[in-house]
């Protein structure tokens, strides 16, 4: 599914803004129709953001189930003639939208768009209602996975195995769009170079039989490639590059032709650039490449999740300021305008499923009762479709984007045991078979080592994230050091022809807390522990990148012992430096996409 543009042949009417709200306490919304009337409320939600945090009234905050969205539309006149659409950026976890009162549109999962054609509900020129339920439960079979616990007090609550917060609600943006009827339906990009000549390969898919024209437009607006048919090869000469850092970015017009004229025209940003695997080296644009940066969260106060260009700008920003060029999406795929940003500042990319929890290791520690992490009750049949369907509309949603360059499955699941292979083969080779053209890898746990995991072998990266010196060997950063690099010894001996990329490692730290004894929690330590880390992966050439976790403080589940949230973050919740910003800035400023020993 294309994300909407307004072009020669479309139009654009963004629906954000506040909307009509109210919270299914008692589960009767479906049974007594809110989406055929107005909603019987007085309060008003921002679009895009998660509700939890926006009202004063805890019971919101801690609801558990569906909560109603609910404006008036006006089509604008221009529509007449045209297929009509209303799209969801995501709507976390289900949504089910109501013309009306009548479903148009139901979906699971997220943090990921989804749409319907409403065209034979709706009239050019006339307002309707819109209603879109939304449902915050997680299950043993959504992705990622949870449970719903009822108390001895008969109150609802939702428990998972992760720890960021499940904030809720319709946190990116809401659009009403026009296509013509016969219209461009999905473009593939493909790039490589061969000396000084680029190479864009694409694949135009049409609603109908159409004829098919593209056209390659540099960043001066110049014509300099163009071709017919549904698929093909452009050459590029004298190709710039996408590179790191220097992003430069084409524009492939995809016109659909009826009869010579041109029924539909969509565009999708083309940066021509190589990922490639080769031994224990990553290599962009046939160059070695280190990955410095972060895990990060979308989390801001009061919205939440929601989408909000003026934190999206800052945040990268501070990336730049910081010296990073390259992030996670860390646990769940991001707002496609943070993907667009990332395309044209040259930012890369690890794109992430939201398959985070899989792990019933972590019950303890997070609550509830201790079961296989694959059974009947947990990881089963369902909750693997999911995960399938989860890599599917996220390779589906980014594969054009040329910042991104590893898919990853899934984080810290356990991976220890035959289960885990059956049930996560499946989705490397599903991620293979979409895309040949990127390596695919996982987020490996601590209690999952070189010996025991089972699921590295099917990764082109493997991945780690290590917390010596903070869960393990808390405050003694010799012994941390000392286990970390025998940990990495072994995993580099065991995968000599792998890369690794240490995607987490970070000590929690409260801003303004000092100890001239480097005690944890204070800034000095976090410091430290960044020197510790970063001095061990420098002596293992095997060791392609270090994000830190996390790029900024976030806000966490309630059951879990933090102190108001996870306070790893180099950046404060709002977005202010602790000491260990400046140790990170030192340090990758200068490291220009290289290994400090400069390989
Ligand atoms: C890892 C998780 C991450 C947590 C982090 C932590 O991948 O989501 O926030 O640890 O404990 O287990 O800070």
């Amino acid at each position: 599914m294309l994300r909407p543009q307004s072009t020669a042949t479309r139009e654009l009417l963004n629906l954000d803004g506040l909307w009509n709200f109210k919270v299914d306490f008692n589960g009767e919304g479906f049974n007594q129709n809110w989406a055929a009337k107005p909603l019987d409320t007085k309060l008003q939600a921002p679009v895009p953001a998660s509700y939890n945090d926006i009202f004063t009234d805890t019971a919101i905050r801690n609801h558990v189930g569906w909560v109603f969205y609910q404006r008036s539309v006006r089509v604008p006149r221009g529509f007449a003639g045209e297929r009509i659409n209303v799209r969801i950026d995501s709507a976390t976890h289900e949504g089910i939208v109501f013309v009306n009162g009548k479903e148009v549109a139901r979906h699971v999962g997220g943090y990921m768009p989804f749409s319907a054609d409403i065209t034979d509900h709706v009239k050019a020129g006339e307002a309707f209602n819109l209603t879109i339920a939304v449902n915050n439960v997680l299950t043993n079979e959504t992705i990622p996975p949870g449970r719903v616990v009822t108390g001895d007090n008969g109150v609802k609550t939702q428990t998972y195995l992760h720890d960021f917060y499940n904030y809720a609600g319709l946190a990116r943006s809401i659009w009403l769009y026009s296509v013509p009827a016969v219209n461009v339906q999905d473009v593939t990009v493909t790039t490589g170079f061969d000396g000084s000549t680029g190479k864009v390969g694409y694949q135009v898919v049409t609603s109908t039989s159409a004829d098919v024209r593209v056209t390659l437009i540099d960043e001066d607006g110049k014509d300099v490639a163009s071709a017919t048919g549904a698929s093909g090869e452009l050459a590029v000469a004298n190709v710039k590059l996408w590179q790191p850092g220097a992003a430069y970015l084409y524009q492939l017009k995809v016109e659909a032709l009826v009869g010579g004229q041109v029924a539909d025209e969509y565009s999708v940003n083309v940066g021509v650039r190589t990922v490639e695997v080769r031994g224990n080296q990553f290599l962009i644009n046939n160059e070695p490449f280190y990955f410095t940066g972060f895990g990060m969260h979308e989390d801001h106060v009061v919205k939440g999740k929601g989408h909000d260009n003026s934190f999206l700008v800052n945040d990268f920003e501070l990336l730049k300021w910081v010296g990073a060029n390259s992030f996670r999406t860390s646990h769940y795929p991001y707002a496609e305008e943070v993907m667009d940003y990332a395309d044209r500042h040259g930012i890369v990319i690890i794109d992430e499923t939201a398959a985070v929890g899989l792990n019933q290791n972590f019950a303890g520690m997070f609550g509830g009762p201790k079961l296989p992490t694959f059974g009947p009750e947990t990881g089963n049949e369902k909750t693997q479709a999911n995960l399938l369907q989860a890599v599917r509309e996220l390779i589906q949603r980014d594969k054009n984007h040329p910042s991104v360059v590893l898919w990853s499955i899934t984080n810290e699941s356990e991976t220890g045991i035959p289960e885990a292979v059956d049930f996560f083969k499946p989705a490397f080779d599903l991620a293979r078979e979409l895309d040949p053209t990127r390596p695919v890898t996982y987020i490996n746990v601590m209690t999952e080592p070189f010996a025991k995991c089972l699921v590295a072998p099917l990764a082109d990266v493997i991945c780690l994230n290590r917390y010596w010196g903070w869960y393990e060997d808390h405050s003694d950063l010799d012994n941390a050091s000392k286990h970390f690099e025998a940990e990495l010894k072994g995993w580099t001996e065991k995968y000599p022809s792998v890369p690794f990329i240490v995607t987490e490692y970070g000590a929690d730290t409260i801003a303004g807390a000092h100890s001239i004894h480097n005690l944890p929690w204070s800034e000095e330590y976090q410091s430290s522990y960044l020197e510790m880390s970063n001095s061990v992966f420098d002596k293992f050439p095997g060791v392609v990148g270090e994000h830190v976790w996390n790029f900024a403080d976030f806000q966490t589940k309630p059951g879990i012992f933090r102190v108001l949230g996870n306070k790893k973050g180099a950046f404060t919740r709002d977005r202010q430096p602790k000491a260990a910003a400046h140790t990170l800035r030192a340090r990758w400023s200068t490291l220009n996409n290289r290994k400090p020993s400069g390989k």
